[in-house]
């Protein structure tokens, strides 16, 4: 079953859910995107975070509070390559007071995402080289996990709707290595009710985005002629590097497509299904809806994208407290890249560069811990594993997110939300300004003293340079030198005027533009270790991952059933470990008293 079951519960119910791991050979944990685990931190998901792995053959139970109301998905945080295969699936938490409630009668749920054929081979820096089309930035994208062109063996994805009913459509973007889609549904007006979970002020909009991760809730009335009308997912990068139509970014291969469809059908509708699309180069046709979908009224509204600045200011959130104008504590978080790329397809994948997020004067890649910390207070197996102790005295943390890399990642931070109060304004570098990629640095407009390299040792990167024959000869190409980690950082000074402070919204995902900025605003309240970490699918086993340890001295107690592993001890487990060792001694003595030999006789006296 693809996308796996919906969970649904109540705000404030407490959900048990067993995993039962019969994966012959891998161990495996499950995430829940969005909820905060208030109380259970050890029943967040991520590996060697907030637990080792469900082994083989083994189960564990999941037990956590509905927390908070929305929409949200659960997937495996095993590692990228799990979730990518399909190991996800809807959440609905329902609002115990749903501000909403009279706008729709019914709820529809939608998981968008794109689908590798062999995300395996995919899951390595060398895999989005030219020459392994395999892995191609994007080919397939579904709508609850089925994609189709129409024909019988592929038919459409369909949304079956009843007539003359509102519906509250929940969309969820659960992908792999795509970072946004653009959503329309053709003759359908919608309006905006809740972005990430959290209700915003209802804002009708013609279209609307959710990154990787993101989620958004739409409220859209079945008021037209029935007919079958046309729903669309772009990804607005994809289509600037179309096979034969857009840009060859080094580095990435050509997409085969950067559109995908389903149809909004109305249930009892006698209009004929529509009819196939040739989907790719050099074709790139646009399905036909039938019935009153096949001359759709023109939709309205605004546009909800929150890859540019513009898109913050569409809508507020419902019920916004307004922020303190200084944090308690200021961070300075810095995503790039490290090390050389000139990666050929028969490096060892992971060697030639490594992805960081992590604090500015600090830029450690992630690497795994001996033992999760969040059972060590990373105190144990931790060494070289990127930690922020968040002093315990500090509530208001404020994270000024500078993207020294050429590329966007979407941030996904666990345990909480944070509200975005600036974003940068990059016209210069915006996506359609295609030459941003490969810009030297002495010639593009960012101010002198707000560039920064992401890789301080690095400040030249070997490119393959397939420009000119980028379909001829994919891999015989010739390398050039460019600058390529590098980034226009927020100056305080002219960026500080732009914020907002009054009605930010909350969000627990959040886009950063390339060599751009975003700045948010959290409170460290939740005690726990809670990952802040690239969304995108290909960085997370390249290491774009940090940690924040939030009130260590308040963090509950292990439950001895949760998985550990490694050579440290699990802070709150004294008793246990005593239990264990009494249970050796008295085995040990047992086995004594049977056979003579002197074991149980407790430590030999010197
Ligand atoms: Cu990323």
């Amino acid at each position: 079953m693809y996308p796996g079951p919906l969970i649904e519960a109540n705000e404030g119910d407490i959900i048990e859910l067993t995993v039962i791991n019969n994966l012959r050979a891998s161990g495996t944990t499950i995430h829940f995107h969005g909820l905060h685990m208030r109380g259970t931190p050890w029943n967040d998901g991520p590996v060697q975070i907030a637990q080792a792995p469900i082994m083989p053959n083994t189960n564990y139970t999941y037990r956590f509070e509905a927390y908070p109301a929305g929409t949200f998905y659960w997937h495996s945080h095993m590692d990228a390559l799990q979730q990518s295969r399909g190991l996800k699936g809807p959440i609905v938490i329902h609002r115990k007071e749903e501000p909403f409630a009279k706008m729709y009668t019914e709820e529809m749920v939608i998981m968008v995402s794109d689908e590798w054929r062999d995300p395996e081979s995919c899951f390595k820096i060398d895999g989005a080289m030219p020459g392994n089309p395999v892995c191609s930035d994007a080919k397939y994208a579904s709508f609850n996990g089925q994609w189709g062109d129409g024909t019988d063996t592929y038919p459409y994805p369909l949304l079956t709707v009843k007539p003359g009913k509102c519906y509250r459509l929940r969309w969820i973007n659960s992908g792999s290595s795509a970072e946004n889609f653009i959503i329309t549904i053709s003759g359908h007006n919608m309006t905006l009710i809740a972005v990430d979970g959290v209700p915003v002020k209802a804002t009708q909009v013609k279209s609307f985005n959710i990154h990787n991760g993101e989620r958004a809730d739409v409220v859209v009335c079945m008021d037209q002629d029935p007919g079958y009308y046309l729903v669309t997912a772009e990804y607005d990068y994809g289509c600037r590097m179309l096979r034969g139509k857009g840009f060859p970014v080094p580095g990435f291969h050509p997409v085969e497509a950067c559109r995908w469809y389903a149809f909004l059908r109305y249930a009892g509708t006698d209009a004929d299904p529509p009819r196939p699309y040739r989907p790719w180069y050099p074709d790139f046709e646009v399905p036909r809806g039938t019935g009153g979908g096949s001359d759709p009224d023109p939709t309205t509204g605004a546009v909800f994208d929150t890859t540019v600045r513009e898109g913050w200011s569409v809508t507020e959130p419902l019920h916004a407290a307004p922020l303190a104008p200084e944090p308690d504590l200021r961070y300075y978080v810095t995503l790039g890249l490290k090390g050389p790329t000139d990666v050929r397809p028969d490096n060892v994948p992971g060697t030639r560069g490594r992805w960081y997020s992590d604090l500015e004067d600090r830029r450690m890649s992630w690497t795994n811990p001996l033992t999760p910390v969040l059972h060590t207070k990373g105190k144990c197996g931790a060494e070289g594993v990127p930690i922020t102790n968040v002093p315990e005295n500090v509530t208001t943390i404020e994270l000024v997110i500078n993207n020294l890399s050429p590329t966007e990642h979407v941030m996904h931070l666990h345990g909480g939300y944070f509200r975005v109060i600036n974003t940068a304004k990059f016209e210069w570098c915006a996506i359609d300004k295609p030459e941003c990629f490969m810009m030297p640095q002495g010639l593009n407009p960012c101010p002198e003293e707000d560039r920064a390299n992401g890789d301080l040792n690095h400040t030249w990167q070997w490119l393959p340079d397939y420009r000119p024959n980028v379909d001829k000869h994919p891999i015989r190409t010739p390398w050039i030198k460019a600058p390529l980690y590098w980034g226009c950082k927020y100056n305080e000074g002219k960026d500080k005027p732009h914020q907002n402070l009054q009605t930010p919204l909350y969000k627990d995902t959040l886009s950063v533009w390339q060599r751009s900025w975003s700045v948010v605003r959290l409170e460290a309240t939740n005690p726990g270790m809670w990952l802040f970490h690239c969304h995108l699918q290909p960085h997370i086993p390249l290491g774009m991952m940090m940690v924040f340890n939030v009130k260590p001295s308040l963090q509950p107690p292990i439950p001895e059933t949760v998985p550990t592993q490694g050579p440290c001890p699990v802070w709150s487990w004294a008793d246990k470990y005593e239990r264990m060792a009494e249970e050796y001694h008295r085995k040990a003595r047992a086995v004594g008293k049977a056979y003579g030999t002197g074991f149980g006789k407790g430590p030999a006296k010197h």
